[in-house]
C-alpha cells in the first residue's frame, strides 16, 4: 500500500495563507484527525476549525477535497488552507505526521505520482517545473506550452508513426508472399526518411528552447581599460563590476542576469585581453577567451581614444560579434565602423540594447513547433535519429524492424512511456518539495 504524503504547497515564511497538500489512499483520514466533519463534498470549499487530537484548536481553515481520480495526482487529495504563520504550519505538519501511513513528501513527489497515474507525461511535468522556475515572460510562455503537452504530443505523433511502420514491417516479415503490396518496403523507407528529416530539423532549432531556459549568453571582451566593466554596469543599470583606470582590475568572469523584452540574458564581464606574466591575470584572460567561445553573442569593446590598434580583440570576428567603439565622448571623429557609445555618459547604449534585443529575439523567439528544452531530450532524440538512420541501411527487414523498436524506445524515454526509474529520480530531484 502506498503512503499518503503531505507537504506545504506554499513557500516558507510568514504569509496571509498557507496551503498544505495531502495526497494518497488515506488522505481523507485528515478529516477525522483534525475534527472536521467527514461528509465533505469533493471540489467544494468548506470552512472548518482545525483541532488537535486532544481537542485544542489549531486554526480556522478552508478545506478542499479532490476525490480520486479527479485530482492533480490522480489520488485522493486534501488541501488545508490555513493562516500562513510559522507556528500554525508546524502545528498542522506535526499533527499530519502522527497519522498512520502518512509521511512528508519528497521533492516533486506529487508531480511524480501525477505522472505515474497517467495525469501527465514527463515533458509536461518538466514544463511544470520550468513554470515554477520561470523568471521572464518568454520563459513562462515556453514552460506553459510544454506543461500543456505540446512537446509530448509532437513525440507521441512520431511514436504512433513508428508503431504503424513496425506493423507494416512485421506483416512483411510474416507473410512475404501474400497480399502485401510489393512496394511496401519502399514505402516504409520513405516514411522513415521523413521521420528522420523531422527530428533533424527539430534538433537544429532545439537550441532555442534550451537557451530560453538557461539564458542567452553574452560575453563582453576587449583590451584592459577599453571600458568593459563600465559597459557592463551601464547595461545592468547598477554597479556590478569594479571600474578602474588600473589595467587588469577585472580578473574573473562577472555575470549578471537580465530580462530583455521578456527574454533571459546572462551578460559576462571578463578580464582584459593582453599578454601577461602575472599568473592570476593570465588565468583571467584564459577564462575570458573560453567564455567568449561559448557565448551566443560577443560584444567586442574597443577604446576609440586609444592610439594603438587592438589586435587581441580584433581576433574576434564573425556573425555573432558586435564591434563596439567606446569612449565616444573623448574623440571628435566617430565615423568609423562599429557601434559608437560612451559607457561613461550613456550615449549610444540604448541603441546598443536594441541591437542586443534583436539578436536575442532572433535566437530565442518561439516557433510554430515546440522546442526541446533539456539536454536529456537532446540525447534521446539523437539516439532516436541514429536508430532511424541505422534502420535505413539495415541489410534485412528483420534488423530494420529491430532498429525501429529501439528508436521507439529512445522516444519513449523522453515522454516517460518507457519508464527508467533512475531517470525519474534525477528529473524529480530538481523539483521543489510540495510540487
Ligand atoms: N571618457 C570615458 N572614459 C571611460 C569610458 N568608459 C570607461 N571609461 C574609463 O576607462 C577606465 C577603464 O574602465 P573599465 O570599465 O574599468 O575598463 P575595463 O578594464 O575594460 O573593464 C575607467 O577609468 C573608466 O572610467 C567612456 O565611455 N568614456
Ligand atoms: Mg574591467
Amino acid at each position: 500500500m502506498k503512503n499518503t504524503i503531505f507537504a506545504p504547497a506554499t513557500a516558507a515564511g510568514k504569509a496571509g495563507v498557507a496551503i498544505v497538500r495531502v495526497s494518497g489512499p488515506d488522505a481523507t483520514a485528515v478529516f477525522e484527525r483534525f475534527g472536521v466533519r467527514k461528509d465533505i463534498e469533493p471540489r467544494k470549499a468548506v470552512f472548518a476549525k482545525l483541532k488537535k487530537a486532544d481537542g485544542t484548536p489549531i486554526d480556522d481553515a478552508v478545506v478542499l477535497y479532490f476525490k480520486a481520480p479527479n485530482s492533480f495526482t490522480g489520488e485522493d487529495v486534501v488541501e488545508l488552507q490555513t493562516h500562513g504563520g510559522r507556528a500554525v504550519l508546524s502545528s498542522v505538519l506535526a499533527e499530519l505526521s502522527l497519522i498512520d501511513g502518512f509521511r512528508p513528501a519528497d521533492r516533486g513527489e506529487f508531480t511524480r505520482r501525477a505522472v505515474e497515474n497517467g495525469k501527465m507525461d514527463l515533458t509536461a511535468a518538466e514544463g511544470l517545473a520550468d513554470l515554477v522556475d520561470a523568471e521572464t515572460e518568454q520563459q513562462r510562455k515556453q514552460a506553459l506550452r510544454q506543461m500543456n503537452g505540446d512537446l509530448g504530443r509532437l513525440y507521441d505523433g512520431w511514436r504512433e508513426e513508428l508503431v504503424r511502420l513496425l506493423a507494416w514491417s512485421e506483416a512483411y516479415i510474416d507473410f512475404p508472399e501474400e497480399e502485401i503490396p510489393a512496394d511496401v518496403s519502399e514505402r516504409i523507407r520513405g516514411k522513415i526518411t521523413e521521420l528522420k528529416a523531422a527530428v533533424e530539423n527539430h534538433l537544429q532549432n532545439g537550441k532555442r528552447g534550451e537557451r530560453l531556459r538557461d539564458g542567452f549568453q553574452i560575453a563582453i571582451v576587449g583590451a584592459p581599460n577599453a571600458g568593459k566593466s563600465s559597459l557592463m554596469n551601464r547595461l545592468a543599470d547598477r554597479d556590478v563590476a569594479i571600474v578602474s583606470s588600473t589595467a587588469g582590475t577585472t580578473r574573473d568572469v562577472i555575470e549578471v542576469r537580465m530580462d530583455i523584452n521578456g527574454y533571459p540574458v546572462v551578460i559576462a564581464d571578463t578580464a582584459g585581453l593582453r599578454q601577461t606574466d602575472e599568473v592570476i591575470e593570465a588565468e583571467g584572460v584564459r577564462r575570458a577567451k573560453k567564455r567568449a567561445k561559448e557565448a551566443d553573442l560577443i560584444l567586442a569593446v574597443y577604446d576609440a581614444s586609444a592610439p594603438v590598434e587592438d589586435s587581441e580583440t580584433k581576433a574576434f570576428q564573425g556573425g555573432n560579434v558586435l564591434k563596439i567603439m567606446n569612449k565616444k565622448d573623448k574623440v571628435s571623429d566617430c565615423s568609423g565602423e562599429g557601434l559608437w557609445i560612451s559607457a561613461k555618459t550613456g550615449e549610444g547604449t540604448d541603441a546598443l540594447l536594441d541591437r542586443i534585443a534583436g539578436f536575442v529575439e532572433n535566437a530565442l523567439s518561439m516557433r510554430e513547433e515546440p522546442s526541446l528544452t533539456r539536454v536529456r531530450h537532446r540525447q534521446s532524440l539523437e539516439e532516436y535519429r541514429d536508430y532511424l538512420e541505422r534502420s535505413l541501411s539495415a541489410p534485412e527487414i528483420e534488423l530494420a524492424a529491430e532498429d525501429l523498436r529501439l528508436a521507439m524506445r529512445a522516444l519513449g524515454k523522453i515522454t516517460g512511456a518507457v519508464r527508467v526509474e533512475e531517470l525519474l529520480d534525477i528529473i524529480f530531484k530538481d523539483f521543489c518539495i510540495g510540487k
